[in-house]
């Protein structure tokens, strides 16, 4: 990817560059001054200038599309990047299943041709204690959800990557029980910081990324943001999500980014931003603190980890 210098690019920088860029093409000329992000939480339009901070750098394209986690192409954090070039994610279609009044096979293309993509740049923490900064581009789950219109029944929802072992070698072996899954419950869905993206660096995903569409959850530990999505399906109970089935004592359903819950083998006070020497201190919902906590209000986030 020749296109992306590898350079980090502050994150004021490329905001500004971002909306001239779109402004011009909205306008339809190359005129635009460039405005500054303005931090402002009282509008729900301007949730999303508290993604991140002015001082947090982003992640180079090339930090953010060699260093991955997806076992369908290996356990190694550059298999993803190595093993993935036969995954063929054109045509792709996603089912729509389970307690909604729209049950669909959702034709990608289609829907990306009739919903609005935005630009979301999010801190992503892995739970190994390392974290990025990448500018996805997506669109609200919550757009998706109203298509599919649930039923009042519909609590949880569960995600489904895609099974296509002739195309990701990491499911030819018993690496995870395949496919991989997840889950939220129906609030975090519909939280306007889930998203789906279908693009980073306003590049479409490359297939490490999770091509052509995979969740992100900013206040989340990385697992929960599942890859390659082939299915949807609208659940009345918290439905089975692969880390947290394999090894429930490490891994939550809700695996809230907690600094005051430690993994048992290593501590969550802390993490290595990657292209970083000196460790951060871990946030509280990973910085979105302000913007989630109602939803667990009540909840024994000790226990319910
Ligand atoms: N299908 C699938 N989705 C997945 C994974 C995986 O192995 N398979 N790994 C998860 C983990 S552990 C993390 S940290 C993030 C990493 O996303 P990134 O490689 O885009 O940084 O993807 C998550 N989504
Ligand atoms: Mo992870």
């Amino acid at each position: 990817m020749k296109i992306f210098s590898s350079e980090i690019t502050p994150y004021k920088h490329y905001i500004n560059r971002r909306k001239f860029i779109k402004s011009s093409l909205a306008a339809g000329l190359v005129l635009g001054t460039s405005t500054t992000i303005q931090a402002n939480h009282s509008s729900n339009q301007n949730i999303y200038a508290n993604q991140v901070d002015e001082n947090d750098s982003l992640n180079s394209f090339e930090e953010i599309t060699t260093y991955n986690n997806f076992y369908e192409f290996g356990m190694g954090k550059t298999d993803p990047s190595e093993n993935s070039s036969n995954f063929n994610p054109k045509p792709w279609s996603i089912n729509l299943e389970g307690l909604i009044n729209n049950p669909q096979v959702l034709d990608l293309e289609n829907l990306l041709q009739k919903i609005a993509i935005e630009d979301r740049v999010y801190r992503l923490r892995c739970v190994e204690a390392w974290s990025m900064v990448i500018p996805w581009q997506g669109f609200p789950l919550s757009e998706l959800i109203k298509i599919a219109d649930p039923l009042s029944s519909a609590k949880f929802i569960q995600f489904v990557t895609v099974f296509r072992p002739d195309e990701m070698p990491g499911q030819k072996r018993r690496l995870l029980p395949w496919p991989y899954v997840e889950g939220l419950r129906m609030d975090e869905a519909m939280h306007p910081l889930t998203i789906l993206s279908t693009g980073l660096y306003g590049h479409d995903l490359l297939n490490q990324s999770g091509a052509p569409l995979r969740l992100v959850v900013p206040w989340k530990y990385g697992f929960k943001s599942i890859k390659s999505i082939s299915s949807i399906r609208f659940v009345d109970k918290q439905p089975e999500a692969t880390w947290s089935m394999l090894a429930p004592s490490e891994y939550g359903f809700y695996s809230n980014v907690n600094n005051f819950v430690d993994h048992p083998r290593w501590s969550q006070g802390t993490e290595r931003r990657i292209g970083e020497f000196k460790r951060r201190k871990t946030l509280m919902f990973n910085g979105y603190e302000e913007e989630v906590s109602h939803l667990y209000s009540g909840m024994d986030l000790r226990k319910y980890y």
